[in-house]
């Protein structure tokens, strides 16, 4: 690989408290790649911008620049492999660039409490950095393809959305990620509503489980009448919910119906590059990954 890269890893709150295995999936993936990861000592919440900034978007700008200040004090970038939070990152990064006062009043709020910040970190996502070593080399470095895996790609929201203040090419149908999902050997596949929300964010689990729920099983419904042998997704909200909804399913149901795989990002790419299930949480999903295995391992 080329030199090494050293990012502030920011775990968000969902991924260490519920999806640990996901975490580990980044951690022993990316240094694969040549990338090293430094925990960001201290971090809180991003705060979650479809739910903290509804309430109070001041709150949630000191909170965030919170955050983006120990980075800084690290001299790092952040890099998160939470959509939430990246879009919370990036959009709080925006708002002190464009509007010197609210960077003014951060710094005073910040101050109190001993922290410098001039809003010089970057935010990125893994599946950016990911994405900025490349499909090709990625290639290079698949041991295990995973030919014949079918996948539905679920990008999630906050990935793609704004998209003036997101780095990928301007377009209503972004490849990046099916293109770095087909880099480890499996097919993305074609879905109906592929680019549609889970049904998470934005405070719409929080608030109405049975609609958030509806949302999932017509994007489940979609990926499994499309022969999805999983559905793949990189934020961990998006993975929560694609997990719990099917368990939650089942219950209301009272049978096992939903059993579609869901796997995030790291835990594909690990898998073609030769790591261990165990090694990458797959062990640890409430919607068992069997099926996905045994189609990749014989
Ligand atoms: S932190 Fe607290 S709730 Fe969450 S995981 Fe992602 S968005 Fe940011
Ligand atoms: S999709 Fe709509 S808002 Fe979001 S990014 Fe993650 S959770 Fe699922
Ligand atoms: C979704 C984050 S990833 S939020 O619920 O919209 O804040």
């Amino acid at each position: 690989m080329t030199e090494t890269q050293r990012y502030s890893f920011f775990l968000g709150c969902v991924m260490p408290n519920r999806f640990p295995n996901l975490e580990k999936s980044i951690r022993v993936v990316l240094p694969k790649l040549g990338i090293e990861l430094e925990d960001l000592k201290g971090a809180s919440c991003c705060p979650a911008p479809g739910v903290i900034r509804s309430f109070s978007e001041p709150t949630w700008l000191a909170l965030a620049s919170r955050n983006l200040a120990l980075a800084e004090k690290a001299g790092l970038d952040i890099v998160t492999g939470c959509n939430g939070c990246y879009g919370t990152f990036k959009e709080a990064l925006h708002v002190v660039h464009e509007h010197p006062q609210r960077l003014k009043e951060v710094q005073h709020i910040l101050g109190d409490i001993g922290l410098n910040y001039e809003a010089k970190t970057d935010a990125k996502h893994i599946i950016e950095i990911i994405f900025e070593i490349g499909p090709e080399k990625i290639k290079e470095l698949v041991v295990r393809p995973l030919t014949g895996l079918k996948i539905a790609v679920h990008y999630g929201c906050h990935l793609l959305k704004p998209s003036v203040l997101r780095p990928w090419k301007k377009t209503q149908r972004p490849t990046f990620l099916d293109e770095l999902v087909e880099a480890t050997g499996a097919t993305s596949i074609r879905y109906k509503d592929k680019f549609l929300c889970c049904g998470a964010g934005g405070g719409v689990r929080g608030s109405n489980v049975p609609v958030s729920i509806d949302i999932a099983r017509e994007k489940l419904d979609n990926a499994i009448n499309a022969q999805a042998d999983a559905i793949l997704n990189v934020c961990s909200f998006c993975h929560l919910q694609y997990e719990t909804a099917q368990v939650q399913i089942n219950k209301e149901i009272g049978e096992m119906k939903y059993r579609l795989p869901v796997i995030y990002y790291t835990q594909l790419l690990g898998l073609a590059l030769g790591l261990e299930p165990d090694e990458l949480g797959l062990n640890k999903h409430l919607i068992s990954v069997d099926s996905v295995l045994n189609k990749v391992l014989g």
